[in-house]
């Protein structure tokens, strides 16, 4: 037998933007290959300096950290599910502008780090500190609009000095790859990815609300098709769920079927996931495996006993500890953040 591997599902090549081929990975850690590649700029030059971090602003003592410094500092390692906020855009009706992710703009990774909170306990912060911002090394053009911009992001300051928001040197127990922000990273667990910002080249604690076009004009949701009014940051990421097997419109022989798949959730955690064989009249229980790592996702299964031929609706259903669980339709927004439906898949028994 030749060793075949599934390949990433290409979206665009500059600025790389590569979908995970989910339905193909068993392994609860994704294998750094087929980790998802999401990049709004094309791929930054890494120089001597990418390996300093100054940490400035709104500090008592302004410092600047080398890479090398964060690997003599005690550090944690955390299992995170990373989803793109934008994951399933495709899938919204009415259809919606932006990258046509299915479902594979999600991957888990194991990230070790040292807490940001711990670097700024060397800085300090000032009273007039209220956000945090990271600058990425990637620059580039926005369409319509004048300049270059950076990617660049805050975060609020209870999210920044929480325990496991940390600033990543490793992903999967090596040096983290460059495309997914070699040498340094911040990691934000629970929220969408755009959170955890790569190639970091920059702190700086700001004592007003970080008004760059990352922050203010994507990674928005706006509930209105032409008007921005009701607008909410992205932040945590929905209860969501996706079925692997089988794919979508297969044709199987009479028998019983393992469905299998993922959960995650960026509230708690995952508490039970409910499948239905009948275009979500029935639900019944799937056994929830694998890890139970608090930013992780969970592996599921349920064996299904399709004796009977014809044509089979199966759709996944999660619930999370924080009372979330996924809807039937997802809410729509014009730039189709956050979908989390349940997952869907036809198949003909024969
Ligand atoms: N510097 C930088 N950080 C970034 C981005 C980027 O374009 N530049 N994209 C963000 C978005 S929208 C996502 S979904 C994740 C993708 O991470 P990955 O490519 O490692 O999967 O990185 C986030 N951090
Ligand atoms: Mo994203």
């Amino acid at each position: 037998m030749p060793d075949i591997k599934p390949y990433p599902i290409t979206r665009s090549l500059i600025p790389e933007n590569q979908e995970s081929p989910i339905h193909f990975l068993s392994a609860a850690i994704t294998p750094e290959p087929y980790f998802f590649r999401r990049n709004h700029f094309p791929y930054p030059a890494i120089t001597g300096e990418s390996f300093l971090l100054p940490v400035s602003g709104e500090v008592m003592r302004p410092l600047t950290f080398h890479s090398q410094d964060l690997l003599r500092m005690p550090s944690k390692e955390i299992a995170v599910v990373m989803e793109c906020s934008g994951n399933n855009r495709s899938r919204f009706q009415p259809e919606v502008y932006g990258e046509q992710w299915e479902g594979g703009a999600v991957s888990q990774g194991v990230w070790r780090g040292v807490p940001l909170r711990d670097l700024l306990k060397w800085t300090g912060l000032s009273a007039e500190a209220k956000e945090i911002v990271f600058e990425g090394t990637d620059s580039g053009k926005r369409t319509g609009q004048e300049g270059t911009f950076t990617f660049a992001r805050s975060l609020p300051l209870d999210k920044a000095l929480h325990p496991d928001t940390i600033i990543a040197y490793e992903l999967n127990g090596k040096p983290i790859p460059f495309e997914h922000g070699y040498p340094l990273r911040l990691i934000v667990p629970q929220w969408y990815a755009m959170a955890s910002v790569k190639w970091l080249r920059k702190i700086t604690a700001i004592r007003h609300h970080f008004q760059g076009p990352f922050q203010e004009s994507d990674y928005m949701y706006f509930p209105e098709k032409n008007s921005d009014e009701g607008k909410t940051p992205v932040t945590a990421i929905h209860v969501n769920s996706i079925i692997q097997q089988p794919i979508n419109y297969s044709v199987l022989k009479a028998g019983t079927h393992r469905i299998h798949g993922l959960a995650w959730t960026g509230n708690g955690r995952i508490t039970t996931v409910e499948v239905s064989t009948d275009g979500g009249k029935r639900w019944e229980q799937a056994t929830i495996q694998g890890t139970r790592d608090p930013y992780g996702w969970v592996t599921w299964t349920y064996a299904w006993a399709a004796f009977e031929q014809g044509d089979y609706t199966l759709m996944s259903k999660a619930a999370d500890s924080a009372g979330f669980i996924q809807p039937a339709e997802a809410r729509w927004n014009r730039k189709g953040y956050g979908y989390n439906a349940y997952s869907t898949v036809n198949v003909k028994i024969e």
